[in-house]
């Protein structure tokens, strides 16, 4: 009896909450059976994501987590849906409503410390709620935080105590948007509890539902992220990901651009300024990325002969396993404030003082659209 109940109490792991087993070291779960007494129980995989920061990659079915985030809805919960502020429109999940039925979603608006500086948070906030509502999403709040550097989360804190109202708290989002960090810090500033969820530089970390008990025998429930497609970070291999993803506030960098100029973003994105006025446009992407200018006339010629090498990152080899690129034009009306905005990338600024056609070519299936400017 003694022995069916440790089993019960260890048989999912407290770092990602898969399933654990211990008969096939390559799947999933895996824990040697001498590991299995010691507590806190973590798989095999989440063992060496903490201890060596490994890049282990679990190939999970998108069906299941999608099932997991169905069934909130025949729950009586709140929903936090944690979004990526770098990766905006990458990383909200459409449809959201869908899947949650009635329950209240309060938004939360993670990394805000990989902005620039001297950033105004009000004028940020309006953004992202007009961002939201545009995106059809219904939100009983917006918040806007740092998990990791610890940034507004008093906010968060209120509104979780505002909105919980003795229920389960499901924590949802996208991949890497912070979703097990944050509870780390729920767990850490407001718990006497000794447990840790497992985190990672690299997308696909949590595997399965993991339930945090609150002090009123409810749960706050980390889940797995959901898997877009359409986000860089997820169509460049992992050995990329240290340079494509920043962990610092972001320095833009400013390009005063001719018509007829191109600029390569290392070897991932092209960025042609076909036509209008002298201009200067914004970059805000990951500072480890090199930038390259050229004339637009010799851009293909470079790209032939210096891909993967001068130009930078990704590497030949890392570049096989991308998909080729597709253009997206795209047009900024002379007066508007517009973003490129590229999913997992960042942005470019477009002060459209002198309106601009903009060729942008990238990996196909990455999201690329104009948006009204962030900043
Ligand atoms: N700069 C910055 N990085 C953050 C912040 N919150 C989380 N991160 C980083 O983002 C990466 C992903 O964090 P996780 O907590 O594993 O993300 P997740 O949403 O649980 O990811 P999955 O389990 O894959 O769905 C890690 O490298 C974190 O350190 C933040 O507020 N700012
Ligand atoms: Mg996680």
């Amino acid at each position: 009896m003694k022995e069916q109940q440790l089993s019960q109490a260890s048989s999912s792991c407290a770092g990602c909450g898969v399933q654990l087993q211990s008969e096939h070291p390559e799947r999933a779960g895996y824990l040697p059976e001498s590991a299995m007494g010691r507590e806190p129980v973590i798989c095999q995989r989440c063992f060496r994501i903490r201890n060596y920061n490994e890049a282990s990659s679990v190939a999970v079915d998108q069906d299941d987590f999608l099932k997991l985030l169905g069934s909130i809805g025949s729950t009586d919960s709140l929903v936090v849906h944690i979004v990526d502020l770098y990766d905006f429109e990458g990383s909200l999940i459409s449809g959201l409503q869908r899947f949650v039925g009635n329950n209240p979603v309060l938004l939360v608006v993670n990394k805000i410390d990989l902005l620039p500086k001297a950033m105004n948070v009000n004028r940020l906030r309006n953004w992202v709620q007009k961002q939201a509502k545009e995106e059809g999403l219904r939100t009983v709040d917006v918040v806007l935080c740092s998990a990791k550097r610890n940034m507004g989360f008093e906010h968060v804190i209120e509104a979780l105590d505002k909105y919980r109202n003795g229920r389960n708290v499901y924590v949802v989002g996208a991949t890497n948007v912070g979703k097990s960090t944050l509870i780390n810090r729920l767990i850490r500033d407001y718990s006497d509890m000794e447990r840790e969820l497992t985190t990672s530089r690299y997308p696909g970390t949590t595997l399965d539902a993991v339930h945090i008990p609150l002090d009123d025998d409810k749960a706050i429930i980390d889940t797995p992220g959901i898997v877009y497609s359409s986000r860089m970070t997820e169509v460049v291999p992992r050995s990329f990901l240290g340079s494509l993803l920043p962990d610092k506030p972001i320095k833009p960098l400013v390009y005063q651009l001719n018509s007829s100029q191109t600029l390569f973003i290392g070897s991932l994105v092209r960025f042609d300024f076909v036509e209008g006025d002298r201009q200067s446009f914004t970059f805000y992407i990951s500072n480890a990325l090199n930038i390259h200018r050229t004339k637009l006339e010799r851009a293909d010629e470079l790209y032939a002969d210096h891909r993967g090498q001068l130009l930078g990152g990704p590497t030949l080899e890392e570049l096989e396993t991308i998909p080729a690129w597709t253009r997206h034009s795209l047009r900024v009306k002379r007066g508007e404030n517009k973003d490129v905005f590229i999913s997992g990338l960042g942005w470019i600024q477009v002060n459209g003082t002198g309106g601009a056609l903009l060729d942008i070519y990238a990996p196909k299936g990455v999201k690329v659209m104009l948006r009204d400017s962030m900043i």
